[in-house]
């Protein structure tokens, strides 16, 4: 494949004004009209053809100025449009005509149907599946667009920006016009026909302009979207007050549609969402999918500043907006939940996803140089470390100095498509600071190593810092670089102490050293006793902390810092490094100290905290976590066995507590809410379901909450504890049973079912996805259904997925070979789950690899999918 490199960008040679489409849509085929004000750029020269990007198109007309162009004068081939001899300057016109297949199209990109509803897909490069187009997010044009249609099969035609004139044409259909009057990149585009139900309320905007929202959803279910507009409200509010963001158009559409290859997409007043972040119910939706809802309608919304009035100027810069709008919605979340809930949660993903693949063979910098197909980029690295640089930027400039630099950004970038550096040079203007070394952040892939060492004697405490960074596979040359290093002295009370730095080579300002080069110290003096350093708290930069900390220490911070990141992760560390040398050491060594058993259970009676911390701190590392930390010559079965153990300690000790603890929430629980305090109650009672059915060491406990249950949260809880813990009994399988006869109508919870039989972590399971994969309610083509069971398989049961044998990793692969046939994106995306496979022990590394090979060996794989293989073995 070939290869596309930042330093070859060139600004294109042609403009595109104003955009006039007209889609008329019929069983079997789809007929598009196009026709664009053009003009050359200036400085360019007059003879260069103009070529438009296209992919599987096939062309039906075209015209320049009312004028058919002769066959001479261009070349059409599935994937481009070459013309010759257009005007040398002035504006022309372009007319193209294409005829589209939405029913056959599979990969879900440019316009598809799903179940009878069109719709399209155009980030990163579907637009051009539509028509031939400068597809590229640096060409920004005003659209308008007519959709005609049967009015039976689609009495809902939708498209960018607001709605215009409509009405009825002859033989049963009818017509809509859209008109987007702010100028925007093709991968905005979007369009949604079908039958459909909707939920529609109004936002007053802060000028006071009314704005119509309406949520669009499958026949039936526009009173399961009630949260997401909640949401959505809540997400309006928000921007204004916290960044003074309003919208700009006069409706907001959103669509839950059923096949979609990612969660959501920022189409310009025209959402398109993946069903899971829209649809809700108590009973059918966990406290999870709540605040993945929330999360999700707030990115997209948020999009709307950071991604549609101002875009990337080329796709290397695609953290521009989502790292951005990442930042943006945890930032909102936040302060719509619980902070320190929520940080927890986002580091632990960072470290979960982000970590492994900054470490492994798909590395990546922030800002990638180079790519064969972007669609592999939409990453943990860019989305949640470029949310990270984000977060460290505001942490240095602080928050008057961040808003500063926003402002700036959003009144200097309106609609432009711009970069990086224009982003930063805000930042730097707005505060006057020089963030030359803070870009190196972008540029620079692999986790930095923060090492901290700590000396106190006579009253005086020097910490010394050192970071290091590994060259990797997309190294360049390794300079230090800024890491702002939040921190905390904790005294004996467990009060932070007002001690000032006295003497040392880094600037501190407030609970922030500035680590700038590669060593450095920081000194505080008059000390009356030797204080428990809390470092790196709230976790202020993407670094792995490596501090040499006595174990007294820690476990006093595990149990009274009163940062609650702090102490989260000080019990959660110990923990987690507990469970690396039990694995390491093999059968027979117990996991955890008691002493930190302790610590652990204490953790879940402990009123001062909120339930939802205490549910965090309660739970043990999960085995890829574990196996992340062992980092090399992994062996899942000893990382299951050891956690295992763990989980049997804990139960044990905890018991009485436990039962204690959990009868008293369960108390003050009434009617379902899905808000943060009631979830996080859920959160707490069902860790605890776990370890008291682990103490009983029979089903009974969960089997009881299974039947009780009035929510899904409890209801998958319980159903997982049944599945995952008692898997050969009969009130699991009778749960199971009762959960698909329940469900089976209902393809979210469907999801869920798949998912929860794909994880039994016992020897039966590589039967039961054999099986799974030919049941009638599976399906290839939906990107759900595929996720949740192969996706299921790979990432959440490492002992099976990782059985020595092999055979797990072979099913996987040739089940990823199928699935590239029809959706080579989605085919791609879940073949990361081998990213990790030289860190295993050496058969099954052996294992692996011939599974990876077979299936790189087809001679008909995508480009998407040929990519994560070639990188991952490379
Ligand atoms: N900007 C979107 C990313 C995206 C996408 C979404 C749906 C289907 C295919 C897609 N390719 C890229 C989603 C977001 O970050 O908000
Ligand atoms: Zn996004």
């Amino acid at each position: 494949g070939q290869v596309i490199r930042l330093s070859d960008y060139r600004p294109p040679a042609f403009r595109i004004r104003h955009v006039d489409m007209r889609f008329s849509l019929n069983d079997g085929h789809t007929d598009v009209e196009t026709v664009m004000e053009m003009e050359r750029a200036p400085d360019t020269d007059a003879a260069e053809p103009l070529v438009l990007d296209g992919d599987a198109l096939t062309l039906i007309a075209l015209d320049c100025n009312g004028v058919a162009i002769g066959a001479e004068r261009f070349e059409a081939t599935p994937d481009r449009l070459t013309i010759r001899d257009l005007p040398p300057s002035g504006p022309f016109t372009l007319r193209i005509a294409t005829r589209l297949t939405p029913e056959t199209n599979t990969e879900l990109m440019g316009l598809y149907r799903s179940n009878g509803v069109w719709c399209t897909q155009c980030e990163a490069e579907g637009f051009r599946r539509i028509t031939y187009f400068l597809d590229r997010p640096d060409v920004l044009a005003t659209y308008r667009v007519r959709i005609e249609a049967d009015r039976e099969a689609a009495p809902i035609l939708l498209s960018n920006g607001n709605p215009g004139e409509h009405g009825d044409l002859d033989g049963g259909r009818h017509y809509a016009v859209w008109d987007d009057p702010h100028p925007k990149p093709s991968y905005l585009f979007a369009l949604v026909a079908g039958r459909l139900d909707v939920l529609t309320d109004t936002f007053e905007t802060q000028s006071g302009r009314d704005v119509d929202l309406a949520i669009y959803t499958e026949p039936g279910l526009a009173d399961r979207a009630a949260y997401a507009m909640d949401a959505l409200k809540r997400s309006m509010v928000w921007d204004e007050r916290r960044f003074g963001r309003e919208y700009d158009l006069d409706v907001f559409n959103i669509v839950a549609i059923s096949d979609f290859n990612m969660g959501a997409m920022e189409n310009k007043g025209l959402n398109v969402f993946n069903h899971k972040y829209v649809l809700l119910a108590p009973d059918t939706a966990t406290d999870g999918d709540y605040a993945g809802v929330e999360t999700v309608i707030a990115h997209e919304y948020f999009h709307n500043w950071t991604g549609n009035r101002i875009t990337c100027r080329d796709w290397f810069q695609l953290c521009l907006k989502e790292g951005l709008t990442v930042y943006r919605d945890q930032e909102f979340s936040a302060d719509e939940r619980s902070r320190t809930v929520k940080r927890i949660g986002s580091v632990h993903g960072l470290k979960a996803q982000q970590f492994p693949e900054d470490q492994g063979p798909l590395q990546h910098p922030v800002r990638p140089r180079q790519y064969r197909e972007i669609n592999n980029f939409y990453t943990a690295t860019v989305y949640e470390k470029g949310s990270e640089l984000v977060r460290m930027l505001a942490t240095i400039l602080g928050e008057a100095g961040f808003r500063a630099g926003m402002d700036l950004y959003f009144a200097r970038h309106d609609g432009d498509a711009a970069t990086i550096e224009d982003f930063l040079t805000c930042f730097a203007e707005a505060t006057g600071t020089d963030l030359s070394q803070f870009a190196l952040w972008y540029d620079q892939a692999g986790t930095p190593e923060l090492y901290v060492t700590e000396h106190f004697e006579a009253g005086r405490l020097t910490l010394s810092l050192r970071q290091s960074l590994a060259r990797g596979a997309a190294g360049t040359g390794i300079e230090p670089m800024h890491i702002p290093v939040r921190f905390g002295l904790v005294g004996p009370d467990g009060t932070d102490l007002a001690a000032e730095p006295t003497a040392g080579t880094a600037e501190v300002e407030g609970d922030v050293i500035h680590l700038v080069t590669a060593e450095a110290e920081v000194v505080f003096s008059e000390l009356a006793e030797r204080p428990r350093v809390s470092i790196l708290r709230d976790f202020s930069a993407p670094v792995t902390l490596r501090h040499e900390q006595a174990y007294e220490d820690r476990l006093v911070l595990a149990r009274l810092d009163p940062n609650g990141f702090g102490r989260w992760r000080a019990l959660t560390d110990l923990v987690g490094e507990a469970l690396r040398a039990a694995s390491m050491a093999g059968a027979g060594r117990p996991a955890l100290d008691p002493r930190l058993i302790e610590a652990v259970v204490a953790c879940a009676a402990e009123e001062r905290l909120e339930p939802a911390l205490r549910a965090l701190m309660i739970a043990l590392p999960g085995e890829a976590e574990i196996a992340r930390l062992v980092g090399s010559n992994v062996d899942p079965e000893a990382i299951h066995q050891a956690r295992e153990g763990a989980i049997g300690a804990v139960a044990t000790a905890g018991a009485e507590t436990f039962r204690r603890v959990r009868d008293g929430l369960e108390r003050s629980s009434g009617n379902f809410s899905p808000d943060a305090a009631s979830a996080g109650r859920r959160a707490l009672s069902n860790a605890l379901l776990m370890y008291l059915s682990a103490a009983d060491g029979t089903p009974a406990l969960a089997a009881e909450a299974f039947r009780a249950a009035d929510n899904m949260t409890d209801r998958m809880a319980a159903a997982t504890i049944l599945a995952h813990r008692f898997a050969e009994t009969p009130e699991a399988s009778e749960a199971l049973d009762r959960f698909y006869a329940d469900y089976a109508h209902d393809p979210l919870v469907l999801d869920k079912w798949f998912t929860l039989r794909a994880t039994v972590p016992s020897d039966a399971t590589l039967d039961t996805v054999r099986d799974l994969a030919a049941h009638p309610k599976f399906s290839m083509a939906n990107p759900n259904r595929a996720r949740a069971l192969i996706g299921g398989f790979a990432t959440g049961n490492p002992r099976v997925f990782h059985q020595k044998d092999g055979a797990g990793y072979r099913w996987t692969a040739e089940r990823l070979g199928e699935l590239d046939r029809l959706n080579p994106q989605t085919a791609a995306r879940l073949a990361t789950a081998f990213r990790s496979w030289r860190s295993f022990e050496p058969v099954r590394q052996e294992q692996a690899r011939a599974a990876l090979s077979a299936l790189a060996s087809r001679p008909e794989l995508s480009r998407d999918l040929r990519d994560i293989l070639d990188r991952t073995l490379s």
